[in-house]
């Protein structure tokens, strides 16, 4: 007898607090399009993560958009995952503020996200910002997802899903799913151009740090001239050789090269020539993702349709958690 397969459910999110990055597009959408054929995927624009650190209204609105189109160019379709906008589901705030209350001080003080950006932003050191894993476990366990692709950045947040999610059922019962995160073997950081030690950040107030996805031709090959390499001159990976480390792999997911091919390719050649082979694949690699995105912002009333139908799909699926959630725990509703 053939014994039905039950599919992985997968949820992820990213933020629009800016346009999307080489990293981004490296680190995250591109591996979530592979998910699609064998996973039930949610994947949604994180707007409410982003007012955590100040925004333009308008630019936010703006971004919202554009990150929603980013995922369609990236070719996530929604015939196939559920693809919506985060503040269009009422019920992420809503379990947000239950884990609020079984998540501890502590946990979130060790995050280091926080604590990088708090050290950033050190005149808005929010309660959001640091309540912010709390509002992303929301996120991931109001689906019950099985697994969350992110890049290395986000793993200690999932971790810290997992540590709610096992807390609440220890109270309660089995009402969460407990997620594993799923990082991809290459592209997980994507590092600064600029500062190689760092990685590749949208909301980096460097725009020489970053390759956004709408950068045009000629902003990318002017950025990784400038990229910083070190004086070695050689085109081979080493310890502490950030700079060089980061554009071989980039390159190399671009060129579709492994590492040790792209380094033989480059043998004997100088950086000069490295570095413009790294913009000439950047830019064939993002120049269908850039056209389809322009296109589909050129077309609000379909994008609103799909915010819609996004939302509505996303909605039935996380009432049933909540609702249990609710009755767990003598919340009338
Ligand atoms: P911000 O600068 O606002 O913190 P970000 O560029 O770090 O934003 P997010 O929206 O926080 O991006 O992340 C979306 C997804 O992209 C996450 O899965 C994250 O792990 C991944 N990601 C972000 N930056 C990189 C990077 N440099 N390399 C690989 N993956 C990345
Ligand atoms: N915190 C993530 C974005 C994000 C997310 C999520 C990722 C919000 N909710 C749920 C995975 C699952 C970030 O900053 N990259």
């Amino acid at each position: 007898m053939e014994t039905e397969i039950k599919r992985k459910r997968v949820l992820s999110g990213i933020q629009p607090s800016g346009v999307f990055t080489l990293g981004n597009y490296i680190g995250a959408v591109r591996n979530w399009n592979e998910l699609q054929d064998s996973c039930d995927c949610l994947f949604m624009v994180a707007n409410m993560h982003t007012i955590t650190v100040r925004q333009t209204p308008a630019v936010l609105r703006e971004n919202t958009y554009r990150a929603f189109a980013n995922l369609l160019a990236a070719g996530l379709d929604p015939q196939k995952s559920v693809l919506f906008v985060q503040s269009q589901v009422p019920a992420h705030t809503e379990l947000c503020w239950i884990l609020d209350c079984y998540t501890m001080f502590g946990e979130l003080s060790r995050m280091t996200q926080f604590k990088d950006k708090s050290a950033k932003n050190a005149d808005n050191i929010n309660a959001g910002l640091f309540t912010y894993p709390v509002l992303m476990a929301a996120d991931i366990l109001l689906y019950g997802a099985d697994a969350v692709p992110v890049g290395v950045d986000q793993k200690q947040h999932v971790e810290l899903a997992r540590d709610i999610a096992n807390r609440f059922n220890g109270v309660y019962g089995n009402v969460f799913t407990v997620p594993e995160p799923l990082i991809a073997k290459t592209g997980a950081k994507i590092m600064s151009l600029s500062e190689p030690q760092y990685k590749m950040s949208k909301s980096d107030p460097n725009p020489n740090s970053f390759i956004a996805v709408s950068d045009t031709p000629d902003d990318i090959l002017r950025k990784f001239k400038r990229a910083v390499t070190d004086s070695e001159a050689t085109v081979k990976r080493g310890e502490g050789r950030h700079g060089i480390n980061n554009l071989i792999e980039i390159y190399s997911i671009a060129a579709g090269t492994t590492p040790e091919e792209t380094e033989n390719r480059f043998d004997g050649k100088g950086y000069g020539e490295f570095k413009v082979a790294c913009a000439e694949a950047v830019i064939e690699m993002l120049r269908p993702f850039r056209e389809k995105t322009d296109d589909l912002m050129k077309n609000r009333d379909y994008l609103d349709g799909l915010f819609r139908q996004g939302a509505e799909t996303a909605s039935r699926i996380a009432e049933r958690v909540l609702s249990k959630v609710c009755k767990k725990t003598g919340i009338i509703r």
